[in-house]
């Protein structure tokens, strides 16, 4: 049996989920302009005023928001409420510089929640589970939110957070944790070490929700096998809120968007031109009910396709795919943002020169990132010792600039290969999408 949170919502009419987004578009569009000096003068410059948006046609109308204005109005710039109104904040993992922070209200939080309590209900949860969340907790938005989602679907919540798996596994096997939230790459690990143990017998799991990270259908069909339950994709960004901007449902086509909160479009990236239903392209989300930090057409960067076909669960909220890319250089590893730019901002401080190679590969279901750097021939003519000591100040300065580790070797000068093209900085190996 299909479990709902807000069916009257999440099955509501097309008729009635337009009319949701046209009210809320048009009160969302009013509210930045008069409390965002930022967007105001966005909007100036595009030469559009909020009279000039009446409904959800006229939403492209509006000027497109990058991770770059984030960026650029760190951290205050895009609060839309006092500061006394705003309760949390939530930020994107990656580096110090390009921090993204993105802020709630008491309200933005319990409608976060709601969304995550959807997604936990389309996966089968009730009140009567145990739902075990393995997101990291703290400014990652993936334990909050579904530990927030659980509250809400009134589960007996597990904020276990991220790591020691040892401990993770003997809560699941003491309480009998039924849903499983976590990354598709550590419950594949967990999948991995249950079955190595032989306690498969032991736990009682019949669901996982699973997201932060792009993960194939096969990896899909080994985690459900390994652990014998259902798997669910979840996704989300925190700019958008964090997890449950749209999730599985029983019918593992695609993930429902959560149409009252979000508007969904698909944009050409290059041309910045809506492409129809069907078409491959750059999913840009507005949020229309949020107060603290509502973002009008906020380009995601994550590469998809929508689909308005009836789904077998019944809900009618609008599909997207998974993720089949990125419109930019972005790379997920163990669940942390990284881009090029940062590790070559780093070596170029560090006075190496411009020619390296990253290169991410998965092993035993856990991302490997490794970078490889030309020395100049002055380093070359260095001693092992001290080669090997730089290589030892690159993983300390790297992991300050990204948070995770990366394996750094020196190679000698001119040894990686030249492109004569664009250069191939990065090689994923992990075939994700
Ligand atoms: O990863 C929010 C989240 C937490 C989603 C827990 C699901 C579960 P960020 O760290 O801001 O937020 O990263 C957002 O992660 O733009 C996508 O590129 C990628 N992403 C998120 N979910 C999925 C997914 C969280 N299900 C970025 N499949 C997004 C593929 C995903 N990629």
């Amino acid at each position: 049996m299909e479990h709902y949170y807000q069916p009257e919502i999440e099955c509501a009419s097309r008729e009635q989920i337009r009319a949701w987004q046209d009210e809320r578009l048009v009160r969302t569009v009013k509210h930045v302009y008069d409390n965002v000096p930022y967007y105001r003068s966005m909007m100036e410059e595009k030469g559009v005023t909020p009279s000039d948006i009446k409904s959800v046609d006229d939403l492209h109308k509006l000027p497109f928001l990058t991770k770059d204005d984030l960026r650029d109005a760190y951290p205050y710039g895009l609060l839309a409420v006092p500061l006394s109104d705003a309760v949390r904040i939530q930020s994107t993992s990656g580096t110090t510089g390009r921090r993204v922070v993105a802020f709630y209200t008491q309200h933005d939080l319990d409608l976060w929640d709601d969304c995550c309590a959807r997604a936990i209900m389309a996966a089968g949860g009730t009140k009567d589970d145990v739902v075990h969340v393995s997101y990291g907790y703290g400014l990652f938005t993936g334990g909050p939110g579904l530990n927030g989602g659980s509250h809400k679907v009134g589960s007996l919540t597990l904020p276990m957070s991220s790591g020691n798996t040892d401990r993770q596994i003997q809560f699941m096997i003491d309480l009998g944790s039924t849903i499983l939230c976590c990354t598709p790459s550590y419950a594949a690990y967990l999948a991995e070490t249950i079955c190595e143990r032989g306690l498969q017998d032991k736990i009682k799991l019949k669901a996982g929700i699973f997201g932060a990270e792009a993960w194939s259908e096969e990896m899909r069909r080994d985690i459900q096998d390994k652990l014998g339950i259902k798997a669910y994709d979840i996704y989300g960004l925190t700019e958008i809120s964090g997890p449950g901007v749209s999730f599985e449902c029983s019918a593992q086509t695609g993930m429902h968007i959560n149409e009252d909160h979000f508007i969904a479009e698909i944009i050409d990236p290059k041309t910045g031109e809506v492409l129809p239903d069907g078409e491959k392209g750059e999913l840009v989300f507005t949020s229309i009910t949020k107060q603290a930090f509502p973002l009008l057409r906020y380009r995601t960067r994550d590469i998809c396709v929508l689909s308005h076909e009836k789904c077998s669960c019944g809900r009618t909220h609008v599909k997207m795919t998974k993720p089949m890319g990125r419109s930019d250089d972005m790379l997920i590893v163990k669940g942390v943002n990284v881009f090029p730019s940062q590790i070559e901002t780093v070596l170029l401080n560090k006075g190496y020169p411009a020619n390296y190679q990253i290169t991410v590969s998965r092993e035993h279901n856990s991302d490997k990132l490794e970078v490889q750097v030309e020395m100049t021939p002055e380093m070359f003519s260095d001693s092992l010792g001290q080669i090997a000591r730089r290589e030892e100040e690159l993983i300390g300065a790297l992991k300050a600039m990204l948070g995770i580790y990366a394996k750094v070797q020196l190679v000698a000068p001119k040894s990686i290969a030249r492109s004569e093209g664009k250069a191939v900085r990065v090689i994923d190996k992990r075939n994700l999408y």
